[in-house]
């Protein structure tokens, strides 16, 4: 079941009002639950003239198998991780005729709050998404790591996704990343160690993390890429305390939203402050609500302006 089915099967309306009229700030996790969920997702959506796409949706066919392209395969990443004291996994995209004779980038792609390691494979194919866009010359060869994105000893994606302990374990994720699974990925993986070939994006709560880790991570990620970016998002003057390091650093900030999506207030405040400081984006406004579509045209553009 998609997460808003899951929100609109019980009806706490007067809840919607209450905390839709309330400041915008990021949500802490012990303030999460279904019905602030219900809530963000019913804010008004006020659109500014700038709010509008950079891009056209991906065109029809981007992610279907093509017979005539040479395919890459998925394949496993399990890694031990202190944070959580767990053995985890990952799933791994690497690209058609992957060597270890060659070094790849590597773009870590992050789920949102239902989801796990294969959420993107559901709802975007990325491996089939690049396959295509590699063989017409059109993006880099590269690997990606779909990890699940919640570090907790329990990391599956039931019950109730809004507890405290759920998402706290989003932010718990930084250091999983960062300590444990980058390591294992470089270890076990033909790639770059650098922050040049380093990408890290997201959906929506994994929006949140991109922003919130990758702007923390100047030296480990040099492109990121948030795509409706969730109330874990931290507030845009924390998460860019100093604009020119962001300026000198990011190759690329890509941040996009649907315009029928409730969150969208999240982007469009990090859209505008990195505007007021001069801190160059790709900003990409298409016509969906919070749903896979959006995403996977989002992946579509994103992967094209990486490591190239
Ligand atoms: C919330 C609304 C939406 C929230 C998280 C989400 C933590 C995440 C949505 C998603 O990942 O799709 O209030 O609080």
């Amino acid at each position: 079941m998609t997460l808003l089915k899951q929100l609109s099967s019980s009806a706490t309306l007067i809840l919607f009002a209450v905390w839709s009229t309330r400041a915008f700030s990021q949500e802490k996790p012990e303030e999460a639950s279904a019905e602030r969920a219900r809530a963000n997702f019913a804010r008004e959506i006020v659109l500014a003239p700038d709010d509008v796409r950079a891009f056209e949706d991906a065109p029809n066919g981007f992610m279907t198998p093509r017979a005539d392209v040479p395919h890459g395969k998925v394949e496993e990443l399990a890694y031990e991780s202190a944070v959580t004291g767990t053995r985890r996994k990952a799933n791994v995209y690497l690209p058609p005729g992957y060597s270890p004779k060659k070094k790849y980038p590597v773009l870590y792609l992050l789920h949102g709050i239902g989801g796990d390691e294969n959420e993107w494979l559901n709802l975007a194919a990325p491996n089939v998404v690049l396959d295509n866009l590699i063989a017409d010359g059109k993006a880099a060869a590269m690997i990606i790591v779909m990890p699940n994105g919640r570090a907790l000893p329990d990391d599956r994606a039931i019950g109730d996704p809004f507890t405290k302990e759920k998402v706290e374990g989003f932010s718990k994720f930084e250091r999983d990343l960062l300590d444990h699974l980058i390591p294992s990925v470089e270890a076990k993986y033909s790639t770059y160690t650098d922050r040049k070939h380093r990408a890290l994006a997201g959906l929506s709560m994994g929006g949140g993390q991109t922003l919130n880790f990758g702007f923390n991570n100047l030296d480990t990620f040099a492109w990121i890429g948030a795509f409706s970016s969730a109330p874990n998002t931290k507030p845009p003057a924390e998460l860019v305390p100093d604009p020119a390091a962001v300026r000198k650093q990011l190759k690329l900030i890509y941040l996009s939203c649907g315009n029928k999506d409730g969150l969208i207030n999240f982007s469009q405040d990090v859209h505008r402050y990195l505007n007021e400081h001069d801190v160059p984006h790709v900003w990409n406004v298409d016509d969906y609500g919070h749903v896979g579509e959006t995403w996977a045209s989002n992946l579509y553009h994103f992967v094209q302006r990486v490591f190239r």
